[in-house]
């Protein structure tokens, strides 16, 4: 039977149309459209299967679908999943207690979305600031570091120092001072200002293009920090979850932020999970009243994240992450040492970047990340540029040493064809 036209467009096409026709035009996503996950696999409309090498921005860390979070999610739906915060619920204080061991702070609070946890952080350092440091009111400074990335919404763009970011969303949220990251004079100087309340840092700038500072960066920034009664706050939406080779990223420095923010891999991708954690000193600011969230701390989110986070232990993620991140950078490394247009390749555990030199050929051409990412995407593999001339390469940490292997093939073939 003659299909009919409609029929004739591709499903790709079709699915690409319809969300340039109906939805906001606020991404530009590469040109492949998504069906199903299973793993470290996804499969496109047209039945190809790929490795996802950027895992939802570090969200799916423990693999698409994963069988034992698809069954905790049938389980809970079927049982209760939203109660609000107007009542106890069975499951809060179990996740409580589960992360706050985990993680080693005295408390947390629930949120939904990475930038709604960055935000409660923002919120309690300043009113900490007021109640304990004594901080003249409305005067509080928050320390953020120049190419953060750290949430869309308007009190957090106002700390970005990335036009696409924020231009014309003004008027800004007061209050911030930037510095250059990964520079301890820099830092030193802005904390001596009795006004500033907190640091809030990424332990790797994930979205300005995989940034891993100097070994001992970290460290020293969370001790100045403490020398100067200024709270260290590192938001780990990107980092955490085992993603760099740790639980947490900022266990590679040895020391331990004042508060740790948390999101993305913390339900598997299967729920918008995000939390803030702190001791009671500073976490006791909030009272009742003072901050809250619809879904906040919800049945589901709370049996999704204790699954989630079971997954990562026992399956040693981490672990994981940090050897076959190691295998990865080595095999990249040949990359960079053969082909004068791949810079160079950073990273550490499977949060990894290879920065490629931005070429135009022969015929005219633009041969930037971009067109890098579609030969990797022809090739069965699926990365994003960031900041134009860098690939992030971020697969999900169940991945195996075997899949790691025929993914770097793919990508040194995909880079010679580049040539
Ligand atoms: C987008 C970037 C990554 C984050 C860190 C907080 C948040 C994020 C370190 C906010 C979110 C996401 C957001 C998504 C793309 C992605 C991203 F490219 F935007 F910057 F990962 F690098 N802190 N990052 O990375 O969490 O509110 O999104 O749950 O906005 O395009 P969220």
């Amino acid at each position: 039977m003659q299909e009919s036209r409609t029929d004739q467009r591709s499903k790709t096409r079709i699915a690409i149309d319809l969300e340039n026709r109906y939805g906001a035009h606020n991404y530009h996503p590469l040109p492949v459209v998504l069906e199903r996950g299973k793993g470290v696999f996804v499969w496109d409309v047209e039945g190809k299967r790929y490795y996802d090498f950027l895992s939802a921005y570090s969200a799916v860390n423990q693999g698409h679908c994963h069988p034992r979070l698809v069954k905790a999610m049938q389980q809970q739906a079927e049982t209760l999943t939203l109660t609000s915060r107007a009542f106890y619920n069975s499951d809060l204080g179990n996740y409580a207690e589960y992360v706050c061991t985990l993680f080693g702070y005295g408390r947390m609070l629930p949120m939904n979305t990475g930038a709604e946890a960055v935000e409660t952080a923002i919120k309690m350092a300043r009113r900490w600031g007021y109640q304990k440091k004594g901080i003249a009111k409305d005067r509080a400074k928050v320390v953020v570091c120049a190419g953060n990335f750290h949430g869309r919404t308007i009190t957090i763009v106002s700390a970005s120092t990335d036009p696409d970011s924020n231009s014309d969303f003004g008027p800004y949220t007061p209050g911030f001072v930037v510095v250059p990251y990964n520079d301890i004079p820099a830092l030193e100087k802005a904390l001596a200002d009795p006004d500033v309340c907190a640091f809030l840092f990424e332990p790797i700038q994930g979205e300005a293009g995989v940034f891993v500072p100097d070994d001992d960066f970290i460290a020293t920034a969370i001790r100045l920090c403490r020398a100067r009664n200024v709270l260290s706050m590192a938001d780990e939406v990107q980092t955490g979850i085992a993603r760099t080779g740790r639980m947490l990223c900022t266990e590679h420095s040895g020391e331990r932020p004042d508060v740790t923010i948390l999101g993305k891999a913390v339900s598997g991708g299967m729920y918008p999970v995000s939390l803030v954690l702190a001791d009671s000193g500073v976490m006791d600011v909030f009272t009742p009243g003072s901050h809250g969230s619809t879904f906040g701390g919800n049945p589901m989110a709370a049996r999704m994240a204790m699954e989630a986070l079971e997954i990562v232990k026992q399956e040693r993620l981490a672990e994981n992450a940090d050897r076959l991140g190691r295998i990865f950078r080595t095999g990249m490394q040949e990359l960079v040492d053969e082909f004068p247009y791949v810079k160079l390749v950073r990273g550490k555990g499977l949060l990894n970047a290879l920065v490629i030199e931005p070429r135009t050929a022969v015929d005219g051409s633009p041969k930037t990340a971009w067109e890098l990412c579609l030969l990797l995407r022809d090739n069965g593999l699926l990365a994003k540029p960031t900041h134009g001339d860098i690939i992030r390469f971020a697969p999900p940490l169940v991945i195996t040493e075997e899949q790691l292997m025929e993914c770097m093939r793919i990508i040194a073939l995909s880079v010679r064809q580049f040539a």
